[in-house]
């Protein structure tokens, strides 16, 4: 398998499947392009059909689009074991990725995901605040929903690791670099996702990169 993704520090649609595969050690070759280069669609042109990155290359099959990628890795390498296993969770689950995958265009465009950055807060207009409500909403009622029964917070979402988790990491990133105020329980959701092994990686290499993009330095 081959993941073609953009910049670390700034792709926040390629961090998603790329956090799946390496969350779930699975062995992926990865291919870099730089979102700002001059030549990205000439770049892009062999591997991309829509000319934009996440794309996974499996065999003679190119997967485009984030979520579709997380649904292939699932269906074909990980057993189903990226979806909580109750259907009820499962369809809720599908519904929040759905509702990050297609919504929240206020946080997206405001505060670009920007993973070296030096955390501070910024001013957020009403459309962002609108966005990061609706976020911690879903958050707290995913994580008390899934508290064990020792009424302990779950670490994910979903009690285990799931593509939820995948889809909003790039908002945990955002909440982080924009020093974004959270409840207790959220807070503890995004430490944990923050630290996450897999997300660490992710991390180092995106503070190694050396090219920027002026217009995601908010
Ligand atoms: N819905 C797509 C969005 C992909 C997307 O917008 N990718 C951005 C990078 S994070 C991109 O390739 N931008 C390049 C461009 O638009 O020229 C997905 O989920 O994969």
């Amino acid at each position: 398998m081959k993941l073609v993704i953009g910049n670390k520090n700034y792709s926040s649609w390629s961090l998603r499947p790329w956090l799946l595969l390496q969350h779930f050690q699975q062995p992926f070759e990865e291919q870099q392009i730089h979102l700002g280069a001059a030549d990205i669609r000439a770049q892009m042109a062999p591997f991309c059909p829509n000319y934009k990155v996440p794309v996974l290359l499996d065999g003679s099959l190119t997967v485009w689009d984030s979520l579709a990628i997380c649904e292939y890795i699932n269906e074909q390498y990980l057993d189903s074991a990226a979806w909580p296993e109750d259907i009820g969770q499962r369809a809720r689950a599908r519904a929040v990725c759905a509702e990050m995958h297609a919504g929240f265009s206020h946080l997206r465009s405001s505060l670009p995901m920007n993973c070296r950055r030096i955390p501070a807060a910024v001013e957020c207009c009403d459309g962002v605040q609108t966005d990061i409500k609706r976020i911690i909403e879903i958050w707290q009622q995913c994580l008390s929903l899934n508290a064990d029964s020792r009424r302990e917070q779950a670490h994910f979402l979903f009690g285990q690791f799931s593509i939820a988790d995948a889809m909003f990491m790039p908002v945990v990133s955002r909440f982080y670099s924009y020093q974004v105020s959270v409840p207790a329980d959220v807070r503890q959701y995004m430490d944990h996702m923050l630290n996450l092994p897999a997300y660490q990686l992710w991390l180092k290499a995106a503070v190694n990169e050396s090219e920027t993009i002026a217009a995601a330095e908010v």
